[in-house]
């Protein structure tokens, strides 16, 4: 790019006389060429002016006169004439320039081109001083706009008003004032005076106040440029470091009168208000006694989001997922989604039954989903409130992911249907890190949804916490600047400011399809809940609270004095909507049952029957033909696209691959590829995501292709399997898990037909997750009769790496089964393995075999239902010699083996064996190879547990009976408190009867893990293999 360095030094202001003199002399013939020799030698000392900010502004006005001189203003004419023409660095208009003889030839020169008035300098300094002022409110306006409804704090934490602008708002009075415009003018900030306040200056191309008008008086432009940015609406964007979407934004509130509404538009303003309004004192007025988190204080909120609504819907969006927290949601249920009344009054009654469909949730953390027409747009428009927990901002990546999936089904690339609002509180927007995390999802191309726009309700408190110790932040919303997402602050209680920014917040998606953040800054009127005493923490503050007038009544009462609406009418709104409650209550009290599936957020059409079963309590077989599984192996081990050159390294891999399959055999990255590559075939979408995962942590997976000599030239094989395939999504994600796994849960909620998978780096990195494991992936039918089909890929195993990178913790997940380890269920039932799986709350399963991870992540989506599944991965295993699988175990009629019982010499002779050990996973091979040194293999079986959970009793049963006079006895490489031993052993116990003790034989209990100490992990390694093949090692133990 061409950068300005050369300009005149000093610059003066110039009266209006002047300007207009000027304009009318020296206009140029015609643009020409600058050259570039000007450009980057000249030093920057030689024009203060030039450095920073205002090198960008001067460039820009260049462009701007290389197009059309007349553009800009004449002073700059001049100058770029005069620079153009050749004179040297810092003369172009230097006056006096310093007395050497080549400055003075040069200045020389440089006059002699233009016939420059004396006073230029002058000029050109004034202009410099009122553009920056111009800025200094673009950029600080926002900090003495008045957008606290209470008067009493300042939305940024801050009384001061910045020191480069001039400001006569509210927070001054005119001795204030003018006190400070004489500090401004003597402390030199601009060099103005209180004389030039009537002076006329040319606008710059960076702002829009002068509407029509080119230049304007300084006092006019002050005055019009605090109505842009410190009145009711505080405009944050000027850190946006793009050119046309700052353009936009100042056009957006700087034209002046831009802010106009019609008196229809201003009637559905009130109309709206009054619903929100009405609907609280509704609730307040039957259930005085009842949690409800109602909206009073931000009851705008709801016409809000229906400006955000029509806005979106009138630009082509046909699907609006929301995400929210307690704070009136279900005034949004109610009047923004539109859920019958009746529904949610019902739920008030504390004698409604719960159907027989889960545990259920609060009312105000439940989901929606409504088809309707949108009144204003005449469109239809569907609407989806995602379920939420307690726990705030949780949902946020959810809503994301689900968001991109709907966009993803629909071919919706760019994000012009489907879109994403997300509501926050001021505490928990600036508080939770989870909202960062989301926010950098949100231009990542796997993870885009092209724009979502949130709404911040802040009503300044967060439960009895004062703002000023809930963040070191100004705004709680400034999180969202790291993604350049325009922040409008509203003052909530001028509905059409909030009407016009939620509008402006539309479009801005709509236009640039990025984040944008509405805050809306406003006061709770109760407590926390309707239950709290807020007195108790925040006196003063409610002492105003108390004297403010409700925002409804303030709008009416405008709206009267202007004649849009007269008093009877307005009443008439009131006593209508208070009748449609009322009838809404008669109605509610028939409802004698709470079905939760009435909240459901993502219904699956089809997928169930039209009651909502399973079309089917079976699982067909999860083998392949021969032909498929070589289709798919030669198409993993080949490079499927002509002149691609693959690094050097990959070519061996994708060649042993090919041995591989040649031999048929699987190893754990082709049993994925196999299970993948089938699946795609049979239309169902692939998503895998998280960190490093095309290639795989462990350099084993390398789904994604580079070109060694072209630069981002990727291939990725799994999408020329077949010529009709599902698409096949891999994703490395940003480096988050609580984000990215939320995410993946949302897309999956989406639809049941894709296998949606989330990889930990290392499994025990999904503790940054865990609000989204206990919150959503664990309950999330419970609460909300939401089935999900996500799979968490979590590598796991002892092999000495230190505490960290050794365990995903199966304890954690196994403890949250909730299948009941002292009762024995009916192994005779039909279709039992089924059954189990259909009432359990998720699978956890610890695969050994490769060939068995390909069947479970087959099972997973040709179950007729969808629950989680956790799998434990390996890590050494990847690439162990054993650990292979032949085609002929994955052929059809193959399954998944929940169990895999001892098939070698001890089963030949059960009644001679007198161990029988159960383990799951990696330490399998530890201990067959052990007994194979030890020569114990008719004496020692060794049965695996494949699938943990729900837990097999059925299969353990037969073998426990398999082998009558063997000690029974658990082996896990965990540390006794972790791992597996707790859940299984209980389950174990239940299977037997009790008739039998389940010794242990593993490493003891222990704080951390792993041990840091290679030496001492192989010590204790081979002490629980020692415990496991000493025959006598329970005998003293009763
Ligand atoms: C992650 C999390 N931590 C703590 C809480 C407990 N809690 C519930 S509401 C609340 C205050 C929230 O304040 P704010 O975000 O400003 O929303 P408001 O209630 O004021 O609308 C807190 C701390 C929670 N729900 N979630």
């Amino acid at each position: 790019m061409f950068h300005l360095r050369t300009c005149a030094a000093k610059l003066r202001p110039l009266t209006a006389s002047q300007t207009v003199k000027t304009f009318s002399q020296n206009r140029p013939a015609a643009a020409r060429t600058f050259q570039p020799i000007r450009c980057y030698t000249a030093p920057v000392a030689a024009e203060p002016f030039l450095s920073g900010t205002s090198s960008n502004y001067v460039e820009e006005m260049y462009y701007a006169w290389l197009e059309n001189p007349k553009s800009v203003h004449k002073s700059w004419d001049i100058f770029f004439r005069n620079t153009n023409a050749g004179a040297p660095p810092g003369t172009a208009y230097q006056s006096p320039l310093p007395l050497s003889s080549g400055a003075l030839s040069a200045i020389a020169q440089a006059q002699s081109l233009v016939d420059v008035q004396p006073n230029v300098d002058k000029l050109v300094e004034d202009h410099l001083a009122v553009q920056s002022l111009i800025r200094a409110y673009q950029i600080r306006g926002h900090h003495v706009a008045q957008l606290d409804p209470l008067g009493i704090l300042d939305a940024d934490l801050d009384s001061s008003v910045p020191a480069d602008i001039i400001s006569s708002t509210d927070k001054l009075d005119l001795a204030v004032f003018k006190d400070r415009l004489r500090m401004l003018t003597v402390g030199g900030f601009y060099g103005l005076h209180e004389s030039d306040l009537d002076k006329v200056f040319q606008l710059p191309t960076t702002t829009f106040i002068g509407g029509k008008e080119s230049a304007l008086p300084l006092r006019e432009i002050i005055r019009r440029l605090e109505m842009a940015y410190c009145q009711h609406i505080g405009v944050e964007f000027m850190f946006i470091n793009d050119l046309e979407q700052c353009q936009w934004i100042r056009q957006k509130f700087e034209t002046p009168g831009i802010m106009q509404f019609t008196n229809e538009e201003k009637r559905t303003l009130l109309a709206r208000l009054v619903r929100s309004t009405r609907f609280e004192e509704f609730l307040q007025r039957k259930w005085s006694s009842e949690k409800r988190f109602g909206l009073e204080g931000c009851e705008v909120l709801i016409p809000a989001l229906k400006t955000i609504i029509d806005k979106s819907s009138e630009n082509g969006v046909d699907y609006v997922i929301m995400g929210m927290p307690h704070r009136g949601r279900l005034n949004v249920l109610a009047n923004v989604i539109r859920k019958e009344l009746e529904q949610i009054f019902c739920q008030f009654d504390s004698k409604l039954e719960a159907a027989d469909e889960g545990s259920g949730d609060v009312k105000y953390h439940l989901g929606m989903y409504h088809r309707r027409i949108n009144r204003v747009t005449d469109r239809n428009i569907t609407l989806s409130l995602v379920a939420n927990p307690s726990h705030l901002e949780a949902a946020d990546p959810v809503v994301m992911g689900k968001t991109k999936a709907e966009q993803f089904y629909c071919g919706d690339t760019e994000g012009k249907k489907v879109m994403s609002i997300l509501l926050h509180g001021d505490a928990a927007f600036a508080g939770q890190g989870i909202v960062y995390e989301t926010f950098h999802l949100s231009d990542l191309p796997s993870y885009t949804t092209h724009g979502t726009v949130h709404v911040v309700v802040n009503n300044q408190i967060g439960f009895t916490t004062d703002p000023r110790m809930a963040r070191s932040s100004p705004y709680p919303t400034d999180v969202a600047r790291v993604v350049n997402a325009p922040i409008f602050h509203v003052n909530s209680d001028d509905p059409e400011a909030v009407m016009y920014v939620c509008n402006v917040a539309a479009e801005w998606r709509s236009t640039f399809h990025k984040d944008v953040v509405v805050d809306l800054v406003c006061y709770r009127r109760n407590g926390h809940n309707e239950m709290d005493e807020p007195m108790f923490t925040q006196p003063l503050m409610y002492k105003q609270i108390r004297k403010q007038k409700p925002v409804l009544q303030k709008y009416a009462e405008l709206l009267v004095s202007q004649g849009v609406v007269n008093q009877p009418e307005y009443e008439e709104e009131i006593s209508k909507y208070d009748k449609i409650c009322e009838e809404a209550f008669a109605r509610s009290k028939d409802e004698k049952i709470l079905h939760i599936k009435h909240w459901l957020d993502s219904p699956w059409p089809g997928f169930f029957t039209l009651d909502g079963q399973p079309r089917s309590m079976s699982c067909p077989s999860t083998g392949l033909t021969e032909d498929v599984l070589m289709h798919i192996g030669s198409v993993a081990s080949s490079v499927p696209v002509e002149n691609f050159t693959i690094h050097g390294g990959l070519s061996r891999i994708l060649k042993t691959r090919g041995e591989l399959v040649k031999n048929r055999t699987v190893d754990w990255a082709l049993a994925e590829y196999m299970a993948f590559g089938s699946l795609l075939k049979e239309g169902i979408h692939i998503r895998l995501s998280g960190q490093d995962v095309e290639r795989g942590t462990f350099s084993h997976r390398h789904h994604v292709l580079h070109d060694q000599n072209v630069d981002k030239r990727t291939c990725i094989p799994m999408n020329h399997l077949w010529p009709n395939q599902a698409p096949y999504t891999v994703c490395n994600s940003s480096l988050s898990e609580y984000g990215v796994l939320g995410f993946e849960l949302g897309f999956a909620m989406a639809s049941p037909n894709a296998l949606v998978l989330w990889e930990a780096q290392f499994g025990d990195f999904h503790n940054t997750a865990q609000c989204i494991i206990d919150q959503f992936i664990c309950p999330g039918q419970a609460k909300w009769v939401r089935q999900n089909g996500i799979v968490l890929l979590l590598p796991h195993g002892m092999e000495g790496m230190g505490p960290e990178h050794s365990s995903a913790r199966p304890e954690r997940f196994l403890q949250m089964c909730n299948d009941d380890p002292d009762v024995l269920p009916d192994l005779e039932e039909a279709n039992f393995d089924i059954n189990q799986l259909y009432d359990c709350n998720w699978v956890v399963v610890n695969c050994s075999s490769p060939g068995n991870f390909f069947h479970v992540l087959r099972r997973q989506i040709l179950l007729p239902f969808r629950k989680p599944l956790i799998v434990f991965t390996p890590k050494s295993l990847l690439r162990h010699p054993e650990a292979r699988t032949s085609f002929d175990e994955m052929l059809p009629g193959t399954h998944f083996q929940r169990v895999i019982p001892e098939n070698g010499p001890a089963s030949q002779n059960p009644e001679n064996v007198k161990r029988l050990l159960f383990c799951t996973g990696k330490v399998y091979y530890d201990l067959t190879r052990e007994r194979a040194a030890r020569n114990m293999t008719a004496e020692v079986a060794i049965t695996r547990l494949e699938q943990l959970s729900p837990f097999p009793f059925d299969l353990l049963l037969k073998e426990v009976q398999r082998y009558p006079n063997a000690e029974l006895a658990w082996c896990q490489e965990e540390h006794k408190n972790q791992g597996y031993y707790d859940y299984v052993k209980p389950r174990l116990r239940t299977t037997i009867s009790r008739a039998r003790p389940v010794w242990y034989a593993g490493r003891d209990p222990a704080a951390a893990p792993a041990t840091g100490n290679k030496k001492t992990h192989v010590t204790e390694l081979q002490r629980l293999l020692d415990t496991a093949f000493n025959l006598d090692a329970f005998k003293n133990l009763v």
